[in-house]
């Protein structure tokens, strides 16, 4: 049970200021987006000035949750001086330092984060971060329930998105009763589950499946099976024509066996940057793991980047691994 005076506290707070910035982590996920675009709505429906600003665009898999493109990135951004005299939101992360190029407005700004991870960077102002919900688009609906706001159908379809993104379906930890309610709240105003999992789930390109054959021919199981890791080189996927982010959730495979605790992906994002991906069941806490360069997430699915050659980060990394799985 959560105290209901944190969503009162962080309601009043957000209504003491009157222009915003809201914006989320480097490559937009569905909850990100779906914060940002409950927020926004929020904001805007109770007469504040209020602008979405990524450091990223949105990946098109992503894209049919903005249909308006009510959500700007630096790229297309022209005009910068709009980011001047306003408060930051951090939505879906609590570091600054993982919004790309946002950070460099932060000097300016005061900064705000309203999250739902369990790793704290600690360089916002004011943090609002509530580690046992599942998703930060059940923590903006709260929100919006307290101000008595009926939802836009745009609203309640990238709020739904969030939740069944981060929560796997209402599959993983951080699942509540109240995680239930608010998806069946959010059906009232239209939300049809089969249609947010054949955009969110069933659209990913051919390239996906071929890319998975290269993945498990470098599959390696290890420690009485307990760890399965595999690995991606940055050619092999822009061979196929992907982008980094079409390799989303295959991680999430590796621990379908039961006596697997912990999967992890490497991909080459590009020579010597290495995206570490990590999901583990139980109490397998993997965070310690990639605390050590400089990552984070939840216990149970984190993740980091390596500055070093692909085979390198695999070498430093799996040790750290295992440590975590027999501390845990
Ligand atoms: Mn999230």
């Amino acid at each position: 049970m959560i105290d209901k005076s944190f969503y009162t506290t962080l309601y009043e707070r957000i209504m003491s200021q009157d222009r915003f910035l809201l914006t989320t982590h480097c490559g937009p996920d569905p909850d990100g987006i779906g914060g940002e675009l409950g927020l926004n709505y929020l904001l805007n429906q109770s007469g504040k000035d209020s602008i979405v600003l990524n450091n990223d665009p949105i990946s098109p898999m992503y894209r049919f949750l903005d249909p308006e493109s009510q959500i700007m990135n630096l790229e297309t951004l022209k005009d910068h001086s709009v980011i001047r005299d306003r408060t930051i939101v951090l939505i879906d992360t609590s570091e600054i330092s993982r919004t790309g190029e946002i950070q460099r407005y932060a000097d300016h700004n005061s900064i705000m984060a309203i999250d739902h991870h369990d790793s704290n960077g600690g360089h916002s102002d004011t943090i609002f971060q509530n580690p046992s919900v599942g998703s930060t688009s059940e923590i903006i609906y709260e929100l919006l329930e307290i101000a008595g706001i009926s939802l836009s159908s745009i609203v309640a379809h990238a709020l739904y998105a969030g939740i069944v993104a981060d929560t796997g379906y209402f599959r993983f930890g951080k699942t509540r009763s109240r995680t239930h309610e608010i998806a069946g709240k959010l059906m009232e105003y239209g939300v049809h589950p089969p249609d947010i999992a054949e955009r969110l789930y069933n659209s990913a390109p051919a390239g996906r499946l071929l890319v998975k054959k290269i993945l498990y021919n470098n599959l390696t199981v290890l420690e009485k099976d307990s760890i399965a890791y595999f690995h991606i080189k940055q050619s092999d996927w822009e061979q196929l024509g992907l982008v980094s982010d079409d390799l989303g959730g295959i991680v999430n495979e590796l621990i379908e066996p039961y006596k697997i605790k912990a999967g992890i992906l490497f991909t080459e994002r590009s020579p010597n940057t290495i995206r570490v991906s990590v999901r583990s069941k139980g109490n397998a806490n993997m965070l310690p793991a990639v605390a050590k360069y400089g990552g984070g997430g939840h216990k149970n699915a984190c993740g980091a980047t390596i500055l070093l050659d692909l085979q390198s980060a695999i070498k430093e990394f799996i040790p750290e691994a295992i440590s975590c799985i027999q501390n845990s």
